[in-house]
């Protein structure tokens, strides 16, 4: 056996730069670092030499860092994903929150955390927090809980099952998640002789895990005896690429169709057959369906509260729930008959077993009186003087955008806005995290994006609380050139969260910055900010005012950042299902007493 001497860290970085996707193209597409003792002698030298074959990137906080990564791997449909590299400690624990939102969204993702010395001979070392009764313990035993995979590399050669094990988990449909392998510093510098062998090129195939004949069969039957069927499209009809299979399937036995936040754009918003956004963000086409749908099949979703109305929105008595999901975790939550396969493989043999079976098509006027209900909330303002929403900030968006646009978001007013209003015109045209609904994600999420499909418009859309929570990495996206547009909507404060305050009871209290404590008002200059980072910037007054800037949006090299003041009240008030937040059961104000009556009906609602 030909072997080859090498640091632990240079074997991985070889091993990482040799494995391929099915087309081909490397899957780590590259590494964020932010080096400090923990990382930069072993892992950083071995990525200086390896830098001609793998780029390395260096971002501004490791939590974005992993924000980018991980948005490059959704809107790669998880045949690609990203690496990132951190020092011990503070560095490390910063993409704590970054592996969570991978794992709730199911995104390959590598995190290569360095840790304490194995052999502990400098303890306590820089940034060491010393758990005093278990000296295996270290900062990065916080990544065990939100890993698919976990492992500490004490010794070089557990390179050698780690590694193959890592990209096992990052490329197996329904294992899919972050896998953290912590790197003890002084092993990321040790040499090792490796089998030459370890290093030739691998391809990770997409598993197309095939229908078991009798969940086949039970599924076809309870299909063929449904009526009003509705198909609940997630974001595994866009990883599986089954988007076409989608349409098919809906088209030949006249299923409509209804999309969560991360199955948007499965089906294109003008097909008759989408119904339109489901749950408490939806539309009342869609969720008019849902209501009445004798069965439910989900196809590559996870069911969270958003998409069911917490459980309330299938109402009806002798509905079936039906999950086809590569997971078998997700395809018997809630009672649902298993179908236990890829998406686009199921849904062909499903479509095979079904036959010539076809439910009758959804009434047309469901989705045109739900446009009649909306289309006038994002048309710009006759009068001028108003302070403008968020939904006409959509329309204005839309109205710029193109085919090619990828508009997307994560947390605040805007994922539940755009998932109602926004006209998605093909798969990959909507991006939003609403796993984690993570404030902080946009802008560094739209760099990845951007990387990701380099020949698409990406819009950020993001609220001044995100924006606040988490910038820097404009300066990057800057810095790197990257051509995003970002719409800040800046209506002073956390809007959606007041708003949800106002609706279970609550005082108007710490979330617009005027009802938080202050001696000075709030006053921030976002267009100063964003320009002082190196971003084209302006402060727009009016929807018209946006328009134009969106326009001169396109001709921009790099960043484009446009700031508009918006209103924090409206919301659009049509189509949206309830949602399960807890009302206080006691309270010394009236309002939250009236909220629980009405909280306590709408649990009774959901029993019955
Ligand atoms: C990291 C994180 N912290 C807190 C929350 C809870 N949260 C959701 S939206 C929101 C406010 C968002 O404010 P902004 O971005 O300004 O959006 P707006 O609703 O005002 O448009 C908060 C605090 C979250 N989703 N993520
Ligand atoms: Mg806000």
């Amino acid at each position: 056996m030909s072997t080859i001497r090498l640091t632990a860290a240079q074997a991985l970085v070889r091993y990482l730069s040799a494995q391929l996707n099915e087309d081909g193209e490397p899957f780590i597409a590259g590494v964020w670092a932010i080096f400090g003792h923990g990382n930069v002698a072993g892992l950083g030298e071995a990525l200086y030499s390896a830098r001609d074959r793998l780029q390395t990137y260096r971002g501004h906080n490791e939590q974005t860092m992993a924000h980018a990564a991980i948005a490059y791997a959704k809107q790669s449909g998880r045949r690609r994903a990203m690496a990132v590299t951190s020092s011990i400690g503070p560095g490390a624990t910063n993409m704590v929150t970054a592996a969570a939102l991978a794992h709730v969204n199911r995104l390959p993702l590598l995190l290569l955390p360095g840790d304490v010395f194995a052999n502990r001979g400098p303890d306590p070392v820089l940034q060491q927090i010393e758990a005093f009764g278990d000296g295996t313990i270290s900062a990065n035993d916080c990544f065990r809980p939100v890993s698919r995979y976990f492992d500490r590399i004490t010794r070089p050669e557990q390179l050698l099952t780690a590694l193959p094990r890592a990209f096992a988990t990052m490329t197996d449909p329904a294992e899919c998640g972050p896998v953290t392998l912590t790197f003890c510093q002084d092993v990321q510098a040790e040499a090792y002789d490796w089998p030459e062998s370890f290093f030739g090129e691998r391809t990770w195939h997409q598993r197309r895990v095939r229908p078991d004949q009798g969940e086949l069969a039970r599924v076809a039957n309870a299909v063929k005896a449904a009526k009003n069927p509705v198909i609940v499209a997630g974001g595994g009809v866009h990883y599986s690429g089954a988007c076409t299979e989608l349409q098919a399937f809906a088209e030949r036995h006249q299923i409509p169709v209804v999309e969560s936040q991360a199955g948007k754009s499965a089906l294109a918003w003008d097909h008759p057959l989408n119904l339109g956004p489901v749950g408490v963000t939806g539309a009342s086409s869609a969720n008019a369906v849902c209501e009445e749908a004798d069965l439910v099949l989900g196809v590559g979703t996870r069911f969270q509260d958003f998409t069911t109305g917490s459980w309330a929105l299938f109402k009806n008595p002798v509905r079936q729930l039906v999950s086809l999901n590569v997971a078998a975790y997700d395809a018997v939550k809630h009672g649902a008959l298993p179908l236990m396969a890829d998406a686009r493989v199921g849904l062909q043999e499903l479509g095979a077993a079904l036959g010539d079976y076809a439910a009758s098509a959804p009434d047309a006027a469901l989705k045109s009186d739900w446009f009649t209900a909306v289309d006038p909330l994002t048309e710009a303002p006759a009068d001028g003087n108003a302070l403008p929403t968020d939904q006409q900030v959509i329309g204005a968006v839309q109205r710029a955008s193109g085919p090619d646009t990828v508009v997307m978001c994560a947390a605040g007013t805007m994922p539940g806005e755009l998932h109602k209003l926004w006209k998605a015109p093909r798969p990959g045209a909507y991006h939003m995290e609403y796993g984690y609904s993570c404030m902080g994600y946009e802008i560094a999420g739209a760099m990845g994006i951007k990387m990701a499909e380099p020949d698409r418009d990406v819009v950020c859309m993001i609220g001044d609380g995100s924006y606040m929570m988490a910038n820097s990495e404009l300066a990057t996206a800057c810095m790197m050139g990257v051509k995003i547009t970002v719409v800040i909507t800046d209506n002073r404060g956390f809007g959606c969260i007041n708003r949800l305050q106002m609706g279970t009871g609550g005082a108007e209290f710490n979330n617009l910055l005027d009802h938080a404590h202050h001696e000075n008002p709030s006053n921030i200059d976002f267009a100063a900010h964003a320009a002082s980072m190196g971003a084209a910037s302006v402060h727009v007054g009016s929807i018209a005012e946006l328009e134009d800037a969106l326009a001169r949006a396109k001709a921009a090299t790099g960043p484009f950042v446009v700031v508009i003041d918006t209103d924090p009240y409206p919301s659009t008030p049509d189509g949206g299902h309830w949602w399960d937040v807890a009302v206080p059961e006691v309270s010394d104000r009236d309002e939250v007493n009236e909220a629980r009556q009405g909280y306590e009906t709408a649990l009774r609602a959901r029993l019955n």
